[in-house]
């Protein structure tokens, strides 16, 4: 990642992984399972240098810049301090803008939307430790409210996430049966959740147990939720949203998330 913004902080452009990707015909068969599962897995997504710049420029965000941005460009743990989640980096930080407007990034995504990409959002989950809340099961689409749902995420492990410190879940196929019925879940950063429990067998759920770097990528109508963070160690995510140019609003599912959120803070 280039940190074009920060003049001493630049290195050489690093190896990205994603383009072995485009290089070894790994997208076909990523585009079949994406479309297959509504979720998939890509080990190594980054490399070490790039984790390290990310994290760095998130650390530094957070300290110099954050004070200076609007209340919802973050959402805090319940003690008022920890960052929960940092929203709107594609407009707060032109760094992060800039490296997920990669020609590379974009490729893949535009096999994957089917579609030309708009880069909707970048953001963090920060999960910290001890204190990094739970995030209910929900569907992405119930917030973005598109038509078609061709929208999706790039999930990427900047600390290790392991079995104990709150992995992301996901239902595979479950992205094949629309947005179901959601409620107002009373979870700050997360208004919007299922509204009845979701059965599944053992072997649909996968479980995003991640090395720095690696990445998971999901369908925005993917069931997906994690636990929250007991452990003493921290588990970082950094997210990169895009959509289809074709996409449209969804006025139906727009609506349902305007009343979700007068309940709860946005988001
Ligand atoms: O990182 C998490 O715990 C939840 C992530 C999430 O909800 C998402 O990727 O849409």
């Amino acid at each position: 990642m280039q940190l074009l913004s920060y003049p001493g902080r630049i290195h050489q452009p690093s190896q990205i992984k994603i383009e072995s990707i485009r290089e070894t015909r790994m997208m076909d068969q990523l585009k079949k399972k994406y479309d297959e599962n509504g979720v998939i897995h890509v080990p190594e997504f980054l490399s070490a240098k790039d984790v390290s710049e990310i994290r760095e420029e998130l650390e530094r965000y957070i300290h110099e810049d954050l004070r200076g941005k609007p209340a919802d460009a973050a959402t805090r743990e319940a003690d008022g301090e920890q960052v929960r989640n940092l929203w709107r980096l594609e407009e707060h930080n032109p760094c992060f803008r800039k490296f997920a407007e990669r020609a590379d990034l974009l490729q893949l995504v535009r096999t994957l939307l089917n579609g030309e990409p708009v880069l909707a959002a970048i953001e963090t989950f920060n999960k910290p430790a001890k204190v990094g809340s739970g995030v209910p099961p929900h569907q992405d689409n119930a917030y973005f409210c598109r038509t078609p749902a061709d929208k999706l995420t790039i999930w990427i492990a900047i600390d290790p996430v392991t079995n104990e410190n709150g992995p992301v879940t996901y239902i595979k196929g479950s992205h094949l049966n629309g947005v179901l019925p959601t409620k107002p879940s009373g979870v700050k950063g997360n208004s919007i959740g299922l509204a009845e429990e979701v059965a599944t067998a053992p072997e649909a759920e996968f479980c995003g147990i991640l090395a720095p770097g690696d990445a998971t990528i999901h369908h925005c109508n993917t069931i997906h939720w994690s636990a929250p963070n007991t452990t003493d160690s921290p588990r970082l995510g950094f997210l990169m949203v895009y959509r289809g140019a074709h996409t449209e609003v969804d006025q139906a599912l727009r609506e349902t998330y305007v009343a979700a959120s007068t309940i709860n803070s946005p988001s």
